[in-house]
């Protein structure tokens, strides 16, 4: 699963990229880079870590997500240029906004005004869709002679009378409410503004405390100074907390933002323990336990049998799986249980 960081160039991009995936790409006060970069990032997760203090295993695997990093959107390019092909293949979007000053860094716009960029950027999305709405719509149009299909007819009439009026109206399509077939049958377009979005406020390190602006109840947004997550990173971890206490944060605004990601993309994690490996698994919310299984091997969706499930905390209260089985705490599901965040699962199968 990846989600990719957009946004106008010189919006901290780059630097949010290499904070995400311990990259090492090229930051820059005045070029342009042009090229997508790609790296995967570890989900950080409290639970896989008191998993991992309790078994001691020789490996311990957190789940990941992957990040592109594409290049930016810039005002005069029209919208077949907006890298639409690196936006179509991502499952959810990362907007970074400006919202720090700094003379030293020219802005395109030539003043900061993180509204502004928020809108103009799913304005920019929704240009897009529109096209490529338009493109369709007269192919389906042209076909009609030949006689459409139920399904292209269904597909026309959302086109015509949901979907082209919603972008009209310049309403980016994550906020627009369809039934679940007229979904499915928008999700092979890819269109951009329907993909979940998160937005990252990037404010200069005083403004840490400032609202982050109201994106919409469809938007999730996140503030935080990227200097500042920066340093964070580099500090030996005692000294982190300290920082952050300073700072009046919990944790840093970094592992927010990619446990937010994780989210946006609509997975959850399962965990497999042992001596050998702790190991978090990443599933689809929803998903049920053979396919899950599958996750972890292709015998063990194959020859499932059944799975011992235990929640994570419950096994770490009771220190292990044997005591939770005395306990009857450890639970046997079949094929069609429905996994959720946090199961520890052992699976029995025979192939
Ligand atoms: N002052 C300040 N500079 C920043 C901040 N975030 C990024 N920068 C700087 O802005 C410039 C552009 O950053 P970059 O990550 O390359 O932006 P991109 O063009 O969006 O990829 C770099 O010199 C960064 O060091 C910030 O919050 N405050
Ligand atoms: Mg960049």
């Amino acid at each position: 699963m990846q989600l990719g960081i957009v946004g106008f160039p010189k919006t901290g991009k780059t630097t949010l990229f290499n904070l995400l995936t311990h990259s090492h790409e090229a930051t820059d006060k005045f070029s342009k880079s042009s090229e997508a970069h790609v790296a995967i990032c570890k989900v950080p997760d409290e639970r896989l870590e008191k998993l991992s203090a309790l078994f001691e295993p020789k490996k311990k695997t957190p789940a990941t997500v992957q990040f592109v990093d594409i290049p930016g959107v810039t005002k005069q390019e029209t919208s077949a240029d907006l890298n639409l092909t690196q936006l179509k293949d991502v499952d959810a979007l990362v907007h970074v906004v400006r919202a720090f000053e700094d003379e030293e860094i020219p802005h395109p716009e030539g003043s900061v005004n993180g509204e502004r960029d928020l809108a103009s950027l799913d304005l920019e999305l929704v240009f897009a869709d529109l096209e490529l709405v338009e493109r369709r719509i007269e192919r389906l149009e042209k076909s009609k002679k030949r006689g459409l299909t139920p399904e292209e007819k269904h597909e026309l009439d959302l086109l015509v009378e949901t979907i082209t009026p919603a972008l009209e109206n310049e309403t980016p399509l994550r906020r627009v409410e369809l039934e679940e077939a007229d979904e499915k049958r928008l999700r092979g377009f890819q269109l951009l503004s329907a993909k979940p979005l998160l937005v990252v406020w990037n404010v200069g390190d005083g403004d840490l405390g400032a609202a982050a602006p109201d994106a919409g109840s469809d938007v999730q947004t996140i503030v935080m100074s990227l200097p500042i997550e920066e340093e964070i990173s580099q500090l030996p971890d005692d000294e982190q907390k300290e920082f952050l206490g300073d700072l009046g944060l919990e944790e840093p605004s970094l592992e927010r933002a990619i446990r937010a990601s994780y989210e946006l993309l609509g997975l959850i994690s399962f965990f497999t323990v042992g001596e050998d490996e702790c190991r978090a698994w990443t599933i689809r919310r929803g998903t049920v336990a053979q396919p899950a299984a599958g996750t972890i091997h292709s015998d063990l969706e194959r020859g499932f049998i059944r799975a011992e499930v235990v929640e994570w905390d419950t096994l770490l209260e009771h220190g292990s799986e044997a005591k939770c089985r005395d306990a009857g705490l450890l639970r046997l599901e079949g094929k069609q249980y429905v996994v959720k965040d946090g199961d520890v699962m052992h699976v029995r199968f025979n192939v």
